[in-house]
């Protein structure tokens, strides 16, 4: 079974909005469950602790760009376990090429700081992926391009405030359920041929198992999960791919980690066949 993988690098982010803990504290419980699938692991280095919670979040994902680069370099697969949804800015660009984002997530992410209220920054990780919001302190992610809203596919969204729907109502945004993704994906793909794949472990629904604490009702089953990863690999060249927010405190029951291990079979399998 392990031969027929795809060479895969495990990039671990294990932090939570610049910090350890929280949703950090699970992505070494992700690397351990998925170490056979993988050739090897790198760890992005922490921030300096003396860094504001905003420089040391931007901080990481320059590492988190540097670490992709390099895998990238490498021809393997760059896979990252990541505590927060932010991480995607660093490892699309250090793809370097233009992508199309597969999102899939109980929430939009897509709060800017006018729009926020609460502050959080990982509520913005998709807005900032996108190009809004922070504009100086993304320019200091070398490669970083904004993705056009337009090739972004965001899907189990269910938990979003009035200004995020707002923003999506007035970004075309592609959005979908577990029911309509397929659809969402052919009209993707017609705008593009790569993608990023991003999992926020929350899109599960928490009968599956809770992710974090921001965990909610009507999410995918795992075989719903699994079936939209298969959905995207029939139609594109998945470049990298993120598993992220996991907090093993929410999951005492350890349901998550054999429903990501799932997950990223299907996905380094798929990519083996492909
Ligand atoms: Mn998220």
């Amino acid at each position: 079974m392990r031969t027929t993988l795809v060479p895969t690098t495990l990039i671990q982010v294990p932090y939570d909005l610049g910090r350890d803990g929280g949703m950090g504290a699970g992505v070494p419980v992700l690397a351990e469950t998925l170490a056979d699938l993988a050739d090897d692991t790198v760890v992005v280095a922490p921030a300096d602790a003396s860094l504001n919670e905003t420089a040391a979040c931007l901080e990481i994902v320059r590492g988190v760009r540097e670490q992709v680069r390099d895998v990238g370099a490498a021809d393997r697969f760059p896979l990252v376990l990541a505590g927060n949804c932010h991480s995607s800015l660093g490892t699309v660009a250090g793809l370097g090429i233009p992508v199309g984002v597969v999102w899939l997530d109980a929430h939009a992410d897509f709060n800017t700081p006018e729009t926020t209220s609460s502050g959080f920054l990982d509520g913005m990780a998709l807005a900032l992926l996108t190009g809004s919001g922070w504009a100086a302190l993304r320019a200091t992610i070398a490669g970083h391009v904004p993705v056009p809203v337009r090739h972004v596919v965001l899907a189990g969204a269910r938990d979003l405030d009035s200004a995020e729907e707002q923003r999506l109502t007035s970004a075309p945004v592609l959005r979908a359920q577990a029911a309509d993704l397929n659809e969402a994906l052919d009209t993707l793909r017609e705008r593009v041929s790569d993608v990023y794949l991003h999992v926020d472990l929350d899109v599960l629904d928490p009968s599956v198992g809770r992710a974090n604490r921001f965990a909610c009702d009507g999410g995918f089953t795992l075989e719903e999960l699994e079936l939209a990863v298969d959905a995207v690999q029939a139609r594109f060249t998945v470049c990298a791919a993120a598993v992220t927010a996991y907090d093993p405190d929410e999951d005492p029951d350890g349901a998550i980690p054999p429903a990501a291990r799932a997950i990223v079979l299907r996905l380094l399998a798929a990519r083996a066949l492909a």
